[in-house]
């Protein structure tokens, strides 16, 4: 989607602070972050929201909440860590773009 800001982050035509990158997911760290590390792991691919998501789908997401221990690790969060994926505007998505919040305090 050409209007889509986290489209525009994949792409690399707005700067974002990458921690990790392969062929299908992207994670960066949270501009307004709400623990001292944040970061959202999105598929390049533009999906909306878990409400878009189908069946062809398990396997990326599958694979988003595999990585969520290993870039936690990364960042110090090897105690534990909070994920979270806020779904549609009841849900309070802010970013029509799938992104899955890692979120926690290095101890
Ligand atoms: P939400 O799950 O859609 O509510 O969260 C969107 C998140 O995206 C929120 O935590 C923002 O701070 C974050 N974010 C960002 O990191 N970079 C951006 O350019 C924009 C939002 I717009």
């Amino acid at each position: 989607m050409s209007d889509c800001i986290f489209c525009k982050i994949v792409r690399g035509e707005i700067p974002a602070n990458k921690v990790y990158e392969d062929s299908e997911v992207i994670a960066f760290k949270d501009i307004r972050p709400a623990a001292p590390v944040h970061l959202l792991l999105i598929p390049k691919r533009h999906i909306e929201s878990m409400l878009t998501t189908t069946k062809e789908d398990e396997a990326l997401l599958g694979k988003m909440l595999a990585l969520t221990p290993v870039l936690a690790r990364e960042q110090g969060l090897g105690a534990g860590y909070k994920t979270a994926i806020n779904t549609g505007l009841a849900g309070g998505q802010e970013v029509f773009h799938l992104h899955l919040h890692v979120m926690g305090t290095p101890q």
